[in-house]
């Protein structure tokens, strides 16, 4: 039985580096098949000058990252990254908009690009910041299949990073996801200055919600220049570990996804990412703005580890009895 409570989320993460690990594969095992691995794109389909002043993202206005803000893009012109994605192997689509929130007079080419990627067989994914119900009810309707709004890191620690927004605000967006009907996908991002508690209480946080987020990405924070955040210290790569491993035993049943970072990580650190419980990264060489691994860099890690991209049907979970018994008994 899993305890999200304080002393156990601690006791989990800060347990000897080698049973915590022993204990996430074991999870993970009895969960998902641990070779296989979920493969995301993501398309940037507004990028800049938004409003919010998130200390990591080069996407604020309030920042002079040298980034130049552009106006949605076509929707043709995102179904024709979506196709190349498919053809790439990759099973679902993530739109990102550098946005507070959509306004009414956006909605519908982003239920346009809903429903095109969704007619290609792929998954689809947005992330346009806060939504109010109705906007969440038309994604639903539009075919959405997931929506990404991270909590990225404690309620304490919160306001460190983001003041023009409340933690308070980003958990009603996660609450109206869900009530229409639209698998969450909330995580954040380690590295930001953070304490180990911090990260801790992001997962508790996590796990704790009535139903937890089908999908978890873990961001390393990739310092972008002339944000408040350009000169932050690297983190030790094992808390990130550390990380994953908590978040793969506090949500059994999530896909963790090892997400922003990986271009600045090597293939052993990107290993025991995947050995500690992630079974779910973004494909392709960039992510929104910044820089990913690619293709082939990503074609020689796979050979390496023997691992596959899982398919368009997703791997079958064991029946919830049936993984409860393998949990106890790991
Ligand atoms: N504007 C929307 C929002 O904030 O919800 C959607 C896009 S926003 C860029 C999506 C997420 O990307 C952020 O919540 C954050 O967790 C992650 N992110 C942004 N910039 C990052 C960076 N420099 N390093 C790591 N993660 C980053
Ligand atoms: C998430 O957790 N990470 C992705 C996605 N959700 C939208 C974004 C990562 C952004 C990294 C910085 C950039 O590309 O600008
Ligand atoms: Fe805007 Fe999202 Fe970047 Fe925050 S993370 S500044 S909301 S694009």
């Amino acid at each position: 039985m899993i305890d999200n409570s304080e002393t156990d989320a601690h006791a989990i993460y800060n347990a000897p580096f080698m049973d915590l690990l022993y204990r996430a594969q074991r999870v993970h095992r009895a969960h998902f098949e641990p070779s296989t691995i979920q493969c995301s794109k993501l398309l940037s389909i507004k990028t800049g000058g938004c409003p919010e002043d998130c200390s990591y993202c080069s996407q604020s206005a309030r920042y002079d990252s040298e980034l130049s803000a552009s106006k949605m893009m076509e929707v043709q012109k995102v179904l024709n990254e979506a196709r190349k994605a498919k053809a790439a192997g990759a099973t679902r689509y993530c739109m990102g908009a550098a946005w507070r929130s959509p306004k009414a007079r956006d909605m519908p080419g982003v239920l346009a690009m809903v429903r095109g990627v969704k007619e290609m067989g792929l998954e689809t994914c947005m992330t346009l910041g806060m939504l109010t119900d109705d906007q969440a009810a038309q994604l639903r309707e539009a075919g959405l299949d997931y929506y990404n709004h991270n909590i990225d890191t404690s309620e304490r620690y919160y306001a460190e990073v983001i003041t023009s927004r409340t933690f308070a605000d980003r958990l009603d967006t996660l609450d109206r996801v869900r009530a229409a009907g639209i698998n969450v996908c909330s995580g954040g991002i380690v590295g930001m200055g953070e304490t180990a508690d911090d990260r801790i209480d992001m997962l508790r946080t996590l796990a704790s919600l009535e139903e937890p987020p089908e999908s978890v990405p873990i961001n390393m924070l990739m310092p972008m220049k002339g944000t408040p955040m350009a000169d932050m210290a690297p983190l030790d790569p094992i808390e990130m570990v550390r990380t994953i491993a908590t978040a793969r035993i506090l949500m059994p049943r999530a896909y963790v996804r090892l997400s922003a970072g990986r271009s600045e990580m090597s293939d052993e650190l990107q290993a025991l990412c995947f050995f500690a419980g992630a079974n779910s990264i973004f494909v392709g060489d960039t992510l929104l703005t910044a820089d990913n691994p690619g293709e082939d860099k990503d074609a020689l890690l796979f050979n390496k580890l023997n691992l596959r991209a899982e398919v368009a049907e997703a791997t079958p979970c064991p029946k919830p009895a049936e993984a409860r018994a393998q949990e106890q008994a790991a």
